[in-house]
């Protein structure tokens, strides 16, 4: 049987996806992937690898001796880190998911990669924004998940390369913490409030974003690989709806529960890039092609992760 590799398993969305797919599969089928050594490395994502995906010989070596057949490949810097290293972001996002296009060209195999609502800029409509709006994003993670997700199209299209995308909104999970993005806030937000019964929010308190929460998120991507090749239309990446909120909302929400949480709000540098996102888009494609429905509104997300994280 062919195995699955989940390059950049340690992250975010990795540490879930690589529990959620052993269960699918079981343990042996699922070979966990990234930088870190053995030794820092959860006993849940083992049996591990340490890879570099920006060495395509590794890569390709490791596929072949693990016979692999699929390769989730999530390794990212995310939106407000790339607006300080520009070129390092450019680097990592687009050579790591070259190298495993050009081995999914040439052993055949599958490939899931995802993008994000960062390919959306100032000129995308803010409200229930279309799958095919203008994407002219304004931050370099953008710009990289643009074109990321026409590659993706292209090694689909000229070689026949099965490589299937999701635009995440901002992920909340109450495992692993998120690194470097804009929408981090909505995860921070919990512990704070928990720990110190206070949150300093970096958004301003009427900023809408689309987010969604993890159990979703896994469940989509299991879904959207799961689904007949000839129902998929869509080869860039799928929008997905979940849920769109403020710090203010979320914060309310929070509230219900600890009374006598409070949060402050001092604005910074990602307040623009947040601000150049829209505040909700529409999944119309992903409903249609595979069935896509969010299980989580806000009311339950905020149940769920502080039943978890008290
Ligand atoms: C970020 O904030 O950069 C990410 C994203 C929306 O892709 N969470």
């Amino acid at each position: 049987m062919n195995k699955i590799l989940v390059i950049g398993a340690c992250g975010q969305i990795g540490t879930e996806l690589v529990s959620a797919l052993k269960a699918k599969h079981g343990d042996e089928a699922v070979l966990a992937a990234d930088v870190r050594l053995l030794d820092d490395v959860p006993f849940a994502l083992r049996p591990y690898v340490r890879l570099n995906v920006l060495d395509r010989t590794e890569l390709r070596g490791l596929a072949l001796k693990e016979k692999i057949g699929t390769v989730y490949h999530l390794v990212a810097m995310l939106s407000a880190t790339g607006e300080k290293q520009p070129l390092a972001a450019w680097d990592l996002n687009m050579q790591g998911l070259l190298n495993v296009l050009e081995i999914a060209k040439s052993d055949r195999i599958r490939v899931f990669w995802p993008s994000s609502i960062a390919v959306f800029g100032p000129a995308s409509p803010v409200s229930f924004c279309p799958q095919h709006a203008v994407t002219e994003p304004a931050t370099v993670y953008g710009i990289s998940k643009v074109a990321g997700e026409l590659w993706c199209k292209y090694y689909h299209d000229q070689y026949g390369v099965d490589v299937r995308s999701i635009r995440y909104p901002g992920l909340i999970s109450y495992t692993a913490q998120p690194g470097g993005g804009t929408t981090d806030y909505a995860v921070d937000i919990f512990h704070q409030a928990l720990k110190h019964k206070r949150y300093q929010c970096y958004l301003k308190s009427d900023t809408t974003l689309p987010m969604m929460y993890m159990p979703d998120a896994i469940r989509a991507t299991l879904e959207l690989m799961d689904a007949p090749a000839d129902r998929l239309t869509v080869r860039t990446g799928y929008n997905l709806h979940a849920l769109s909120f403020t710090p203010d909302e979320l914060a309310r929400e929070i509230q219900s529960h600890i009374p006598e949480f409070k949060i402050t709000y001092q604005p910074d540098y990602r307040q623009q890039i947040a601000d150049s996102w829209p505040s909700s888009v529409n999944d119309r494609d992903a409903r249609l092609d595979w069935g896509w429905q969010r299980q989580f509104d806000l009311h339950a997300m905020v149940a769920d992760m502080l039943s978890h994280l008290k």
